[in-house]
């Protein structure tokens, strides 16, 4: 049982075919976010990401690049790891399914799965699909394809097989006793429907190609690779030691975020495996939308891929992050336009956001000899300012906890709208010639507001929310979630603040 403190959260495991896009790139952003967030509360995270770098799809595409499948995987492994960076994710570990603690783990599970009496070798003659590294039934084709419109090939080898077919009724009662075992729950929905229907026995192994890890005891196969890549989330725990620190401090994963594409593996192949091998299953497998690029589907073929790296140096970090998390409900689907983006940095970023932070520092910097000014007593409008601030926290926690960064975002920004009226309607720049006291109570009161934005922001927008802490002096440790509310922190008359500096740049169309 994974201490109650703990927060294990996981990106998949890339295919390393090809570089990196901005689907990977969202789905490690929303574990970033998730893990930022659940660190500022408190919480003991673990965020782990890395790459898948066997099966027969990375062979060929070694083969296609003229390599050694190893120096290949060297090579891209590492654009996933720039990407990781120049997203500015934190992840705690950054796992390669080609390094020595993997095979170890996957060894290890196999034999489990073999003792449990859940593998036996048969023949396997059907569909593949080396894009999707996915078998399929005939009657799963559509017009001679794979239902994902992926090329398929037929197979007839020897292979495992793992007994799916008698975890149906197990399986239906894991999702029965965690409503959260698989979200939103729309995709719950067609999983438990899936699984009702039937479930064949999943061919485990391949003969036909060597990249991969050996089966124990009978090297002709390897596994398949959706087993060795799964079991990355326990490897990187240091599984089959399952009495460390590690292992017993964040097993079971608190959350597994996917796309919609890989679900069925996670929240049906994943845990039955987990079980026949003793484990728990995962407490949560969250299934994200996928983004097209202005209203077309993302492929290479269409040469219409869209380079995270490229988005980043054009829009900025934040920005990107703000986007990606603001523009679409998560879980559904998104187009991903750079009209719409544009939209959001100038309109949501520079012009409320920034614009309040930067306008109400300037008046503190002009007005108060560049300190904290004490407030005095406060009014009414005052009052439902803070109040709006100090209610956020726990709002924009329970959107965290059904992984709506979209209306966590939206209660935030809420609250700049809010302040930014409140500006407008108390007027400072006139005050500053009538009511100097008055004038200290608002701008205290906006700089209050504006720490707890600012706070909340960091696990989206962690430069800039940085950026603007600093320019309210708040230390380090202030910026912890406990730091806010009515019984939190409060900015303390007299701190001497640096110079306020924009931090949220209008873009230019040109940046389109
Ligand atoms: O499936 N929109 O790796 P993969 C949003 N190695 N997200 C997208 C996307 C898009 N257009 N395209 C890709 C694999 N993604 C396996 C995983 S895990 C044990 C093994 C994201 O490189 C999304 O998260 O094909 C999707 O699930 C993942 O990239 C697939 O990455």
């Amino acid at each position: 049982m994974a201490a109650r403190d703990a927060f294990y959260v996981t990106s998949p495991i890339y295919y390393v075919n090809d570089s990196p896009h901005i689907g990977h790139a969202y789905t490690t952003l929303a574990c970033d976010v998730v893990a930022r967030f659940m660190r500022l509360d408190g919480r003991r995270v673990r965020f782990l990401t890395g790459t898948d770098e066997h099966g027969q799809k990375v062979e060929k595409a070694a083969r296609e690049a003229g390599m050694e499948p190893k120096a290949f995987t060297d090579e891209v492994s590492q654009r996933f790891r720039r990407m990781v960076e120049v997203m500015g994710t934190s992840p705690d570990d950054f796992i390669r399914t080609t390094e020595e603690r993997h095979i170890r783990a996957v060894t290890a599970l196999w034999r489990k799965l073999v003792e449990a009496g859940d593998v036996y070798l048969g023949t396997y003659a059907g569909w593949y699909s080396v894009r999707d590294e996915a078998f399929y039934a005939e009657s799963e084709l559509v017009d001679g394809k794979a239902p994902t419109g992926a090329p398929v090939e037929w197979v007839e080898e020897p292979s495992y097989f793992f007994r799916l077919s008698a975890w149906r009724d197990r399986l239906l009662a894991y999702y029965e006793r965690n409503p959260r075992a698989i979200l939103p729950p729309s995709r719950r929905n067609e999983v438990v429907s899936f699984v009702k229907a039937g479930l064949q026995d999943l061919s485990v192994s391949r003969t036909s190609f060597r990249w991969g890890i050996p089966v124990p005891g009978d090297p002709d196969h390897v596994i398949y690779v959706w087993l060795d890549a799964l079991t990355n989330y326990l490897s990187a725990l240091g599984y089959p030691d399952t009495e460390s620190e590690l292992f017993t401090t964040f097993w079971p994963a608190s959350l597994h975020m996917v796309g919609k594409d890989i679900l069925r593996f996670h929240a049906v192949y994943w845990p039955a495996f987990l079980m026949s091998a003793g484990l728990e299953p995962p407490q949560c497998v969250f299934a994200h939308g996928w983004w097209t690029n202005e209203g077309q589907k993302i492929s290479k073929s269409l040469g219409n891929v869209i380079d995270p790296f490229d988005l980043v140096a054009r829009y900025g970090l934040d920005q990107v992050r703000y986007f990606l998390l603001r523009e679409v409900p998560f879980g559904q689907d998104g187009d991903f336009s750079r009209a719409a983006m544009l939209k959001r940095a100038n309109h949501d970023l520079a012009n409320d956001y920034g614009n309040l932070v930067q306008r109400v520092l300037t008046m503190v910097q002009r007005n108060c000899a560049g300190r904290i000014p004490d407030p005095g007593g406060l009014a009414a409008e005052d009052d439902e300012l803070l109040a709006a601030a100090h209610a956020l926290l726990p709002a924009v926690r329970a959107a965290m906890e059904e992984v709506a960064f979209h209306r966590a975002l939206e209660a935030i920004f809420e609250v700049v709208g809010k302040a930014n009226r409140y500006v407008d309607a108390q007027a400072p720049w006139v005050l500053a010639k009538r009511d100097p006291v008055r004038l200290k109570a608002v701008l205290w009161t906006a700089c209050e507001t504006i720490r707890h934005l600012a706070t909340l922001t960091q696990p989206f927008m962690p430069d800039a929310s940085a950026r603007i802490l600093d320019q309210l002096a708040v230390s380090e440790p202030a910026r912890r979630f406990p730091s806010l509310g009515p019984d939190g922190a409060r900015l303390v008359p007299g701190t001497p603040l640096p110079p306020p500096v924009p931090v949220f740049p209008r873009l230019q169309e040109s940046a389109a």
